[in-house]
């Protein structure tokens, strides 16, 4: 079952009620900001804004077309996820799963951001696990080339307890200090976190205590980790001092030197999958 929500405001949500799952979809940015499965996985802060032109904090943000400011021109993490999108399809012929594609096309206020001609679907599949993909198509005589990602915020007990593996021995931008290293064992926290992983080739496992989260990509060799900590923490907008404390963010990309160029009419899919073993 799917039902439509509209907030005071003029805010829109949809929500989505199967066998398996519940989940809650904004189309700004397309962006889903609750799925509960096995487990309640998405972290959405208590003092999000759910208003138009203002980014949802927490859920999976679409990054697009340009992940930080890997664009220079436009602002940062790009402007698909304060954009409206409409819904093109919501398939409900299972009980146990629901497919849901959202569409977002070249408009007079993106080519004024960005003067390209595109198509931009993001289908979510809401089962037992949870699927994203994502797939820009390039409208446009001219090529284009963009980075992005699912800036997938993780609910977790707490941030001292986490551990990320299957990055081990990957080379890594670290965004702090502007240097390049190399993984060394698997990733926990304890202070600011902001590093750009490439040549990603398998699952990422996010452990926290008992409950481990499998993150399976295709169309990807990038993930960015993230956890701003204190000092960050209380200077973000939409969120807590202490929400650090809550969440990690594995995003899955295309960013930095995992830029995907476009040729006309040519497309590329960035497609994630998350799975409670
Ligand atoms: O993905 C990590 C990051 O780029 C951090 O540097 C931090 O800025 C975070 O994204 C949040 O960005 P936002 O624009 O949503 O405040």
């Amino acid at each position: 079952m799917t039902t439509h929500h509209k907030l005071e405001n003029g805010f829109s949500y949809i929500e989505v009620q199967n066998s398996v799952a519940q989940a809650k979809i904004a189309l700004q940015g397309a962006h889903i900001f609750e799925y509960k499965s096995k487990t309640d996985l998405l972290w959405l802060s208590k003092t999000s804004p759910f208003e138009e032109t203002k980014a949802i904090r927490g859920g999976i943000p679409l990054c697009w077309p340009s992940f930080g400011n890997n664009n220079p021109s436009l602002s940062q993490h790009g402007f698909a996820r304060t954009a409206l999108f409409e819904i093109i399809h919501i398939d409900e012929t299972q009980e146990n799963s629901t497919k849901i594609t959202l569409r977002l096309q070249d408009n007079k206020s993106t080519l004024a951001l960005w003067n390209y001609h595109f198509e931009l679907n993001l289908t979510i599949t809401i089962a037992d696990t949870l699927s994203l993909a994502l797939q820009t198509i390039n409208k446009d005589t001219q090529p284009f080339t963009l980075t992005q990602a699912f800036h997938t915020y993780f609910n977790v007990s707490g941030i001292n307890d986490v551990a990320i593996g299957g990055l081990e021995e990957k080379p890594y931008f670290d965004a702090l200090d502007t240097k390049h290293k190399i993984q060394k064992g698997t990733i926990t926290f304890n202070q600011e976190f902001d590093c750009v992983y490439q040549e990603v080739d398998k699952d990422i496992l996010l452990q926290d205590k008992s409950v481990t989260t499998q993150i399976s990509s295709n169309g990807s060799s990038s993930t960015v980790v993230w956890n701003p900590w204190i000092g960050k923490c209380a200077r973000m907008s939409g969120m807590r001092e202490d929400a650090y404390k809550e969440f990690v963010c594995i995003e899955t990309a295309n960013a930095y030197d995992d830029f995907k160029t476009l040729q006309t009419n040519e497309s590329h899919t960035l497609e994630v999958t998350f799975t409670t073993l």
